[in-house]
Parts: structure tokens; C-alpha cells; sequence
């Protein structure tokens, strides 16, 4: 009998479930820090790889935020909990809080500000002062959508750095959505082989204790000197 011919709708018949939607079982929580100069674009290049939006009036960041998008890699599924700091000087009392337990790390810079480009080797010496030796670091040059005509670091000065640096290297836009998911996939990637693959092969070996990093292991940073939002539970544009 269907629901038409028995008169009953599953809103009043107390036997008809509903429908639950079942949690996604997540395998992998891999933290990613996005650092570099303000307005070099990081807030927008997290909104774009979240939930691809962009936001002309974006306003300074204060203090911490994250936002996340789940992603399926070989066959896992894997959140990416993107964090994002100011860059300004002003707001930026919280770095070893902020790299704790980052598996990966984009260092931004503004490909039509080569100050910002110059900060670069600082905002790497900083992350390899407090984030774990074996981070994954891409460098990431943004607004790549201006280069025709404001270009002010060559792509080939900033593979020359990223080589000398062993960084990896990407040139993006949060505003045209160019190359961004490339670029935070080949991260996640990276990691994936680093923390998943190779943890994997020890624990084959037997070789040492190995901690498996899953779903029930995230360091997320909890402090009263720290302002920190979730920002994509929050609003749909980070403005
Ligand atoms: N043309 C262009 N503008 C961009 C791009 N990404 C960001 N912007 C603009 O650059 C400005 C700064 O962007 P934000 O994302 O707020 O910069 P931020 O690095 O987070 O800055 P802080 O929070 O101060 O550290 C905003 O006006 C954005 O609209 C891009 O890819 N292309
Ligand atoms: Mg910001």
C-alpha cells in the first residue's frame, strides 16, 4: 500500500522513521596553517577551497579562525582544517599556539607586492621554529589573475626560492578560483604520503610506536588568550 491509498504520511504515522543522516566517518584530520603578509589574499583563499566563495570587502583577520572541507584521497575520507591567522603584526601573539600539531603549512605571498614576497624567508623561518620538522610547506604566490599587467614577482624568482628552500610551489587566485584546489590538494597529497603512507609502512615493518592519526586525534587549539572561530558555520562570506 502506498502512502496515498493508506491516507498516512510519515508525518503522522509514529512507526515510519525518518530519515537520519549518518555521520561521515572521517579517517583523517590533517591541520594546514595558512601564514604570510596581510592582504596577500589568506582569508579569501581558504573561503575559496571551503566554499568556493570570494570576497571583494574582505576585512583584516583578528586573531584565529578555521574552516574545513572533507575531501576523499585514496579512498579515505580526509578533513582538512585549514586555520587562518592576521597577518598583521598586531594581532599575531599566538604563533606556537597556531602551529601546534600542523601537518602542513601554505605560505602566502602577493604576486604584485614584492614586499610581500621579501617576507617570505621570515614567515618560513617562523613556521620551522614552531611547526614540526617534518610539515609539508608550499609557497604560494596569490592574485595570479593580475599578472598581465601588475606582476611584480617573476614565477621563476619564486621557484628559484621555493628550490632553494625545498617548499613546494604553486601561483593561485582566490579570485578567479584558478589553480586553488590544485594547490591545496597537492598539500594534502604530500601529507597524505608523509603522515598516512609512511606511518603505515613502519607500522609494517614494525618499526617503532606508531600513532595512528585519525578521526579522534585533532589539535585544536583551545585558549583564553586566543580568539577563535569556525568561521564557515558562522556566515557564508568571511567579510
Ligand atoms: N585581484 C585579487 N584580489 C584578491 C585575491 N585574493 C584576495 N584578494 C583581495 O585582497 C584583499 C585582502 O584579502 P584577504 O584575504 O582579506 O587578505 P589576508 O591575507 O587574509 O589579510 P589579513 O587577514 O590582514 O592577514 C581583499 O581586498 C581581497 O578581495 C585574488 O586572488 N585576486
Ligand atoms: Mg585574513
Amino acid at each position: 500500500m502506498n502512502e496515498e491509498m493508506s491516507g498516512e504520511s510519515p508525518e503522522n504515522n509514529k512507526h515510519v522513521k525518518k530519515p537520519t543522516t549518518m555521520p561521515e566517518k572521517i579517517d583523517y584530520v590533517f591541520k594546514v596553517v595558512v601564514i604570510g603578509d596581510s592582504a596577500v589574499g589568506k582569508t579569501q583563499l581558504l573561503s575559496r577551497f571551503t566554499q568556493n566563495e570570494f570576497c571583494f570587502d574582505s576585512k583584516s583577520t583578528i586573531g584565529v579562525e578555521f574552516q574545513t572541507r572533507t575531501i576523499t584521497l585514496h579512498s579515505k575520507l580526509v578533513k582538512a582544517q585549514i586555520w587562518d591567522t592576521a597577518g598583521q603584526e598586531r594581532y599575531r601573539a599566538v604563533t606556537s599556539a597556531y602551529y601546534r600539531g600542523a601537518l602542513g603549512a601554505m605560505v602566502v605571498y602577493d604576486i604584485t607586492k614584492r614586499v610581500t614576497f621579501d617576507h617570505v624567508a621570515r614567515w618560513v623561518e617562523e613556521l620551522r621554529a614552531h611547526a614540526d620538522d617534518s610539515a609539508v610547506i608550499m609557497l604560494v604566490g596569490n592574485k595570479a589573475d593580475l599578472a598581465e599587467d601588475k606582476r611584480d614577482v617573476s614565477t621563476e624568482e619564486a621557484i628559484a626560492f621555493a628550490e632553494t628552500q625545498r617548499l613546494f610551489f604553486s601561483e593561485v587566485s582566490a579570485l578567479s578560483g584558478g589553480n586553488v584546489d590544485e594547490a591545496f590538494f597537492r598539500l594534502l597529497e604530500e601529507i597524505f604520503s608523509r603522515v598516512v603512507v609512511t606511518r603505515k609502512g613502519l607500522e609494517s615493518e614494525n618499526v617503532g610506536t606508531v600513532v595512528k592519526l585519525d578521526g579522534s586525534r585533532i589539535d585544536v587549539i583551545f585558549g583564553s588568550d586566543l580568539e577563535i572561530k569556525k568561521t564557515n558555520e558562522l556566515s557564508s562570506c568571511s567579510c
